[in-house]
């Protein structure tokens, strides 16, 4: 018997170490100590049929090796408790794992960029119609049916004919000066407006898009001159492109400014002396004037009292002329590639 118990003790500490689980732990305590065929069970209920001296000594090294037993499948299920742990340890310290995230378009952080410049100096981004009315785009700005001046606009048309015999047809607006009227219309004097849109025309190619956009800025104020527009643009140049550049009033035709500028700006890729992309120095970006007194009587104000200024840019030049961007065909703005949008 002594040998027997012995024997099970070598056997137990063998198959111990080859454990892997705790379902293994598990099987092991029942082939030993099941309370029906545990090895180590049997061997005690044999044990019975002893001569009464000897049971005694076989009973205290049963009861020692049971002990055996019990304390090292105890340890056992420590170590198989700790190792799971440490395989789910979870370390905060450690950096996480990088969530692809994506990033404002080009177009929109011109965008906030310029509105943050202009409301800086008090103008107030306010909305108005997409699809708009012939009226709002042209009439009201000093050019009636059939004016040449709206060809250079290359208008997309909703309707084929008026439908209003006021507003005439609708028109996907071709420029953001289709606000001016709108804005008088509130009656709200002075106005230092800023209209940042959509606007549409019939045009593509490396410098045009058929949709883009432009920031137009309106203001109607007593004793406005031209010194107030020349500032206005002249900070906004600075502060966009960097102090280093230049702007340049060149006389222009709009029909609803007069007099009528184009503002040039000094060239960002040569310094103003002139070169491929520029020819002579200068490029130009922006349309601008003195409200003619017509747009003001449009808009519901007297021309003798009140005048005022305005300018029209197109968002996508004045971003395609910073400084150092090299964006030389206005088209790579709305491809939707990711390899150039993820350089800006
Ligand atoms: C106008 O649209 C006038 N409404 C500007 C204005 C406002 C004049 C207020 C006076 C007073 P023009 O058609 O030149 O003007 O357009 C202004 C700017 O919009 C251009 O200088 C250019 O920067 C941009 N632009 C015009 N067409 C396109 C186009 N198809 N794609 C991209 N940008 C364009």
């Amino acid at each position: 018997m002594k040998e027997k118990l012995e024997g099970l003790k070598k056997e137990f500490s063998q198959e111990l170490e080859k454990i892997k689980s705790s379902a293994d732990l598990e099987s092991l305590s029942n082939k030993y100590l099941g309370r029906k065929n545990g090895s180590l069970t049997l061997l005690m209920k044999e044990m019975k049929e002893l001569p009464k001296e000897k049971m005694p000594l076989v009973g205290k090294l049963a009861n020692e090796i049971k002990e055996f037993l019990l304390s090292q499948m105890s340890t056992a299920k420590s170590k198989l408790e700790n190792k799971n742990k440490s395989d789910n340890f979870f370390d905060p310290t450690l950096p996480g794992t990088e969530q692809p995230v994506g990033h404002l378009h080009m177009v929109s952080q011109a965008i906030r960029e310029i509105s943050a410049i202009f409301e800086h100096i008090g103008f107030q981004r306010e909305r108005y119609p997409e699809v708009e009315w012939d009226y709002y785009g042209f009439e009201a700005l000093n050019m009636p049916q059939g004016h040449p001046a709206r060809d250079e606009w290359e208008t997309f048309f909703i309707d084929r004919e008026p439908i209003n015999k006021k507003f005439g047809q609708r028109i996907l607006t071709p420029h953001t000066s289709s606000g001016q009227v709108r804005e008088m219309e509130k009656n709200i004097l002075p106005i230092r407006m800023m209209n940042i849109s959509k606007t549409y025309r019939r045009q593509i190619d490396a410098s045009h898009s058929p949709m883009f956009h432009q920031f137009e800025g309106l203001v109607v104020d007593q004793d406005i001159n031209i010194t107030h527009l020349k500032g206005t643009v002249e900070y906004f140049v600075k502060r966009f492109f960097g102090p280093d550049r230049e702007i340049r009033l060149r006389p222009h035709h709009f029909q609803f400014t007069e007099p009528s500028f184009e503002v040039d700006i000094s060239c960002g890729v040569c310094d103003g002396k002139g070169c491929k992309l520029c020819k002579e120095g200068w490029l130009e970006l922006a349309g601008a004037g003195m409200v003619h007194p017509n747009v003001l009587k449009a808009g519901g104000i007297d021309p003798k009292v009140y005048g005022g200024f305005a300018f029209g840019w197109g968002v996508e030049r004045c971003y395609m002329m910073k400084s150092g961007l090299n964006i030389d065909d206005i088209r790579l703005l709305y491809k939707n590639d990711l390899r150039v949008i993820n350089q800006f």
